[in-house]
């Protein structure tokens, strides 16, 4: 790569350690800026790319998966010594990043992969297993009913589902009906998508609320949206946290304060951070010391509510009181 060889080349002549800070430079997909997941990942990254010194190159916000296209291209025709990539859908790249690949340029993928990952050499990829949280979002729901005296009770459920076509939202959705199939009583009675944002969530959740007589329980894809949901409910005259129970996703701060306040029952943590996992990944492309890995990495996640001690998965792991711990979230 031109950039290393000159990079060196001025380390040399500066009388810099070969393979100093500036050496690397990283190359950033454009992404939406649609959540406060989305805000906290991007602030994660980019301030630990700094704290090492590199340079950074991204072109962003965007949602076309073409400004991807072109940004990776360019990324390729400069050099960088790596690309991180988030897809904005799951299909448009596979031209660009067989180019990736030609270039030999180590490819990163986080959170949101795309389709063509089995045809294509990438040296790591990090994300949360999002079948397994909407599991959670429906087993913490069961569980919650039960540990009210609410297990047999008729509830009605609505689901704020996450952009169509992204495995985040499908994901999740299908961990969802997944568990609430073993409830019969837990009965989806609207499922749309409020594409993450909390704008969104509360426009669905309005229709819902005119449309639907009796709403038990929200369960929102993220808690963008969980906090969209808790504004409808309170302009419709009811309480929320009460007359209707919200389960997010994601844990972000907002919703510990809203699960705080009482008007938020539970979400269920999606982490943003992978700068912890990243970068020293860079690190050890760039010296040899690691070697690229198929193996796709999920974060240790836990779910968080108002009094805790809810169990949240199959085997029974509790859910913690978000109060103890909101001191120490954080994002
Ligand atoms: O849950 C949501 C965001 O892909 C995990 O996208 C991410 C999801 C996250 O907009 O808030």
């Amino acid at each position: 790569m031109w950039k290393k060889r000159f990079a060196l080349l001025l380390a040399a002549l500066l009388g810099l350690p070969a393979g100093g800070a500036a050496a690397i430079t990283v190359g950033v997909a454009p992404m939406a800026r649609e959540s406060d997941w989305r805000m906290v990942h991007y602030d994660d990254m980019f301030a630990a790319i700094k704290t090492e010194g590199w340079a950074l190159m991204h072109d962003g916000p965007s949602t076309k998966v073409e400004d991807q296209e072109k940004a990776l291209r360019r990324y390729v025709s400069q050099g960088v010594d790596c690309i991180l990539l988030t897809c904005v859908g799951p299909t448009g790249l596979e031209e660009v990043l067989q180019e990736v690949n030609e270039a030999q340029i180590p490819l990163i993928l986080i959170d949101r992969f795309p389709a063509c990952m089995d045809q294509i050499a990438y040296a790591g990829a990090f994300r949360a297993d999002f079948v397994e949280e909407g599991r959670r979002m429906a087993y913490w729901t069961a569980n919650y009913l039960e540990s009210a005296g609410r297990g047999d009770e008729e509830i009605n459920v609505v689901i704020l589902e996450g952009t169509t076509g992204s495995s985040a939202a499908e994901d999740r959705t299908t961990g969802i009906n997944e568990v609430l199939a073993g409830y019969p009583n837990l009965k989806v009675v609207g499922s749309q998508t409020g594409n993450f944002t909390r704008a969104e969530g509360l426009a669905v959740m309005e229709s819902f609320l005119k449309s639907i007589d009796k709403i038990d329980v929200v369960l929102a894809e993220n808690d963008d949206m969980g906090l969209g949901a808790i504004d409808a409910i309170k302009a419709a005259g009811k309480v929320p946290g009460k007359d209707i129970i919200i389960v997010g996703c994601d844990a972000v701060k907002n919703a510990f304060d809203a699960i705080v306040a009482g008007e938020m029952n539970a979400t269920i943590e999606c982490t943003p951070l992978y700068s912890g996992a990243v970068i020293p990944l860079i690190k050890g492309l760039e010296d040899g010391s690691i070697t690229p890995s198929r193996e796709i990495m999920n974060p240790v996640e836990e779910a968080f509510c108002i009094d805790g001690g809810i169990a949240y998965t199959a085997d029974g792991l509790l859910s913690i009181k978000a109060a103890d711990v909101i001191d120490q979230r954080v994002y």
